[in-house]
């Protein structure tokens, strides 16, 4: 009988290597709170990821969370609908309005060109998401937040080993942050991290993800529990031994997926970043984008398929594949946020949350599946 296919499938190292990894803590006992590993890791990640400061928490939702409390923004965040809803709920948690931009349809990135007229006196921030992987117009969004003094926080939860001009992904906006949930391209389980341009905000986050301690007796801010623990740690640090190999092996499942639905009548594959150099058309040669293999999204247009992308769900259901609609609906449309914002304000957005599926990819997915995926999926349509 065939297995059941899911969206992903978590990475794991040999049981051998993570119980050495963990060995000592039988010794140590020592199993949270900024211990051996958890030093260990962070040093690690900042050398793989490229960045000067870095920040482990217990997952990505909180480091965004974290990141808007530390930069002490207020009024509104100009934001992406089309994400996961953690990035929603990060800033209205924070008692903060997010205010949605439209996405470029291309890549499904912020459409840059409608960031500026939705500006006004309370926008603090900017909060992009790199979502899938597809690395936002990095100096587009730089320029804009710099001519109107706003932080740039970027979601950067899909986006862990990116590179872009040979410059690691997490030295973008103020802050990047990173998710490392058991899903990912990268995890340490349930984890993720917060990287920043200024050093002296470190003291700050270590603080805030500890209540705010600075030391056994003195409190800075309200802050909450986002430390990563031991154990956690310790999975970061064996999968960060085969993270290029998963990659690698990523890279091999989206060629294979890309070489079987090429060409159909309206089924749209979203091939990865866009290179994006600012507003012009001519700031000399296109960034060179190093990809991570993150999310395999395909994009249905019902009249010109023959099939819509709920059919298209459906049927590879019955065949036990269980592909994802990420991101439907866009956050915006959820029943905690249906009377208080407008998703037909941003249209391209909704389109794509309607039409998206996200076909199943990890490193162990077998070509031969792959192939028999992509048979279904153009089975469905009418060519
Ligand atoms: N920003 C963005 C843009 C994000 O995408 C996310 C998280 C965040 C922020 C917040 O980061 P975290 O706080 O989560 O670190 C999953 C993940 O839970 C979530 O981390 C991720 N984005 C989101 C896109 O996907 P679900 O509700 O779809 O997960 P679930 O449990 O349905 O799992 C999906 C598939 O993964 C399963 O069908 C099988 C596989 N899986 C799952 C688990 C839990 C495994 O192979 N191993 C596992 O342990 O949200």
């Amino acid at each position: 009988m065939q297995q059941d296919i899911l969206v992903t499938r978590s990475s794991m190292p040999d049981f051998e290597e993570y119980a050495d990894e963990i060995r000592g803590l039988w010794d140590s006992r020592w199993l949270t709170n900024n211990g051996a590993i958890h030093k260990k890791l962070e040093a690690a990640l900042k050398e793989y990821l490229g960045v000067e400061n870095l920040e482990l928490v217990v997952n990505g939702h909180l480091a965004l969370e974290l990141s808007i409390q530390a930069l002490e923004l207020t009024g509104e965040i100009i934001t992406t609908p089309f994400t996961f809803v953690s990035t929603t709920h990060s800033i209205v948690r924070q008692g903060l309005t997010p205010v949605f931009c439209d996405i470029d349809p291309a890549d499904c990135t912020m459409d840059v060109t409608k960031i500026e007229s939705l500006i006004t006196e309370k926008t603090s921030a900017i909060l992009p998401v790199h979502v899938y992987g597809n690395l936002c117009n990095l100096e587009a969004i730089q320029e804009i937040a710099d001519r109107h003094g706003l932080k740039v926080i970027y979601d950067a939860a899909h986006t862990f080993g990116e590179k872009y001009d040979g410059q690691g992904i997490g030295s973008f906006g103020d802050v990047s942050c990173f998710s490392f949930h058991a899903t990912k391209v990268f995890h340490t389980i349930e984890g993720g991290a917060i990287c920043f341009k200024d050093s002296a905000l470190k003291a700050k986050f270590h603080a805030l993800k500890d209540f705010g301690f600075t030391g056994s007796d003195e409190v800075i801010g309200e802050g909450t529990n986002a430390k990563m623990n031991e154990f956690a740690a310790a999975m970061g640090l064996c999968n960060l031994r085969h993270v290029d190999g998963e990659i690698a092996k990523r890279k091999k499942v989206v060629e294979r997926y890309r070489e079987n639905l090429k060409g159909i009548p309206g089924l749209r594959l979203c091939g990865g970043s866009i290179p994006k150099r600012g507003f012009s058309e001519n700031r000399g040669p296109a960034p060179e984008i190093l990809p991570n293999y993150a999310y395999f999204p395909v994009f249905f247009d019902p009249e010109e398929f023959g099939a819509d992308r709920d059919t298209v769900w459906q049927t590879l259901a019955e065949h036990r594949i269980f592909a994802r609609k990420y991101f439907y609906p866009v956050t915006s449309a959820f029943a905690c946020y249906r009377d208080r914002f407008d998703p037909s304000l941003t249209p391209e957005a909704l389109r794509a949350s309607e039409r998206v599926l996200t076909l199943p990819l990890y490193a162990d997915l077998d070509l031969k599946d792959v192939d028999r995926i992509a048979e279904i999926v153009r089975g469905c349509g009418k060519v």
